[in-house]
């Protein structure tokens, strides 16, 4: 079948597109924890989509929802005019987030959340008469999207090294993998509070009054699920706090129930002044991301010059067929307590993934929430080749995990069920054993 279809044209993003359109991975439909391939297997979906199908997927309540607002208005402009379903889905994001954290900003995806939460950062000092607070600071192995803001504060080499000089007055903390002091620990880590201190040697080298903010994932996901150690993201806000530094939680991933709760800033009981969200708040459903910013950011925004308060926005920010799913991702979470659930089934993927602890090439396995990671000894030479070859081999056994480096993450939709955690954790073994 799939040799039917013409795969030249679609330069696929992040994607080997020579070696995949030789031996082309295809699905075509999808339902709760599986998708079908085109040519008809069924496979478990270990990874929710790409961190996004929180609820499991095309869950009616959300697909109907969606249908009903194409039928009834497809679009509203997004500038100078407005439609009911964004003030409610703001109002109900606003709601579940923490502390001061009460309005939203809308736009289409991780990276537009990123950009946007930069450019408010930005903002809020100018408006504030501190415009000569510039610079941000961002982290090693941080992924923030691949817009300009998004890949000058994020620290993966591949990402940047194609681009040029992006953003000036970007500098970096340094990540906080460390397997000699960490290896399989599960939840957060112990060792490695005290990196937070690096800041401190940012704040004396560039002076605080030149910097606007410090942007890092609470969780870094994309870079192979690095779990903050004990105490540093605290660390993080007290320095920021003390240098009037704004503090921004990339929680694209965290966010809408990974972690077992609304928010990584619940989780690890840490307030950031700006979270950008995407992926879990239309389960994926539809494209959707944004910003929630603290009442003072926004307030700040509302003292300034009369008139349009921020050069700022998207054609399809707010788009009323993401609010609308929006909405409806929302009450299905909490009619099904997924959240709740996430956290239940957390310590349950925890023991199934450290049973892997032993089997062959494993160096490390680190869990929090809903999401596991398994790190295997590269081959020599040949970094990613083995994890990569782990990947394809699970697919065949029918398991969708993700492959980053040499890591292998999991991350699958908060419906889970036991006997499908045990089913990832077991090919998984399998696959490993039998991988040179
Ligand atoms: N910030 C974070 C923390 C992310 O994880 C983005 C921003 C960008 O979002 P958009 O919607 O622009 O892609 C992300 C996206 C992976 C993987 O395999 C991770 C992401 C996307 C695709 C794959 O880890 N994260």
């Amino acid at each position: 079948m799939t040799t039917a279809l013409d795969l030249d044209s679609h330069w696929m993003p992040f994607t080997a597109n020579r070696q995949f359109k030789a031996a082309p991975r295809l699905l075509v439909e999808a339902e709760g924890m599986y998708y079908k391939t085109m040519d008809g297997r069924r496979i478990l979906d270990g990874f929710a989509g790409l961190w996004c199908c929180n609820a499991g997927h095309c869950r009616k309540p959300i697909s109907e929802a969606i249908a009903r607002q194409a039928a009834t208005m497809d679009y509203a402009p997004a500038f100078q005019m407005g439609h009911p379903l964004s003030f409610q889905l703001a109002s109900r994001i606003a709601k579940l987030a923490p502390g001061n954290l009460d309005h939203v900003f809308f736009c289409n995806s991780g990276s537009e959340a990123v950009d946007t939460a930069l450019k408010i950062a930005l903002g809020f000092h100018r408006v504030q008469g501190r415009g000569e607070r510039v610079r941000f600071i961002g982290r090693e192995r941080g992924y923030h999207g691949v817009g300009f803001g998004g890949i000058s504060v994020g620290g993966i080499p591949a990402n940047r090294k194609m681009f040029g000089n992006m953003l000036v007055g970007v500098d970096h903390l340094p990540h906080t993998h460390n397997l000699e002091k960490n290896a399989f620990s599960r939840g957060q880590p112990a060792w490695g509070a005290h990196l937070a201190d690096d800041l401190e040697r940012l704040v004396a080298l560039h002076d605080a009054s030149t910097i606007a903010a410090v942007i890092v994932e609470p969780m870094a996901g994309s870079t192979g699920v690095l779990i903050p150690p004990k105490g540093y993201l605290q660390r993080l806000r007290e320095i920021t706090s003390k240098h009037g530094i704004l503090l921004i939680f990339d929680e694209v991933i965290t966010a809408f129930g990974r972690m077992g709760a609304n928010f990584a800033a619940d989780v690890y009981g840490v307030q950031p002044d700006m979270i950008t969200f995407a992926k879990g708040v239309t389960s994926g459903t539809v494209p959707m991301g944004g910003v929630l910013v603290s009442s003072d950011i926004y307030q700040a925004f509302m003292s300034g010059p009369a008139g349009i308060e921020i050069f700022h926005g998207y054609t399809y920010s707010a788009h009323p067929l993401a609010c609308a799913a929006g909405i409806a991702t929302l009450d299905l979470y909490a009619a099904e307590g997924l959240f709740e659930r996430a956290a239940r089934m957390a310590p349950r993927l925890e023991d199934a993934l450290h049973s892997l602890k032993g089997t062959r090439h494993v160096i490390d396995i680190r869990n929090h929430g809903l999401v596991g990671a398994v790190e295997l000894a590269p081959r020599p030479g040949a970094g990613g080749a083995r994890a990569f070859e782990a990947y394809l081999k699970c697919y065949e056994k029918g398991v969708l995990v993700r492959q980053t480096a040499d890591i292998i993450a999991i991350a699958p939709a908060l419906v889970v069920e036991d006997a499908q955690i045990d089913q990832i954790v077991s090919t998984l073994r399998e696959v490993l054993a039998a991988l040179d």
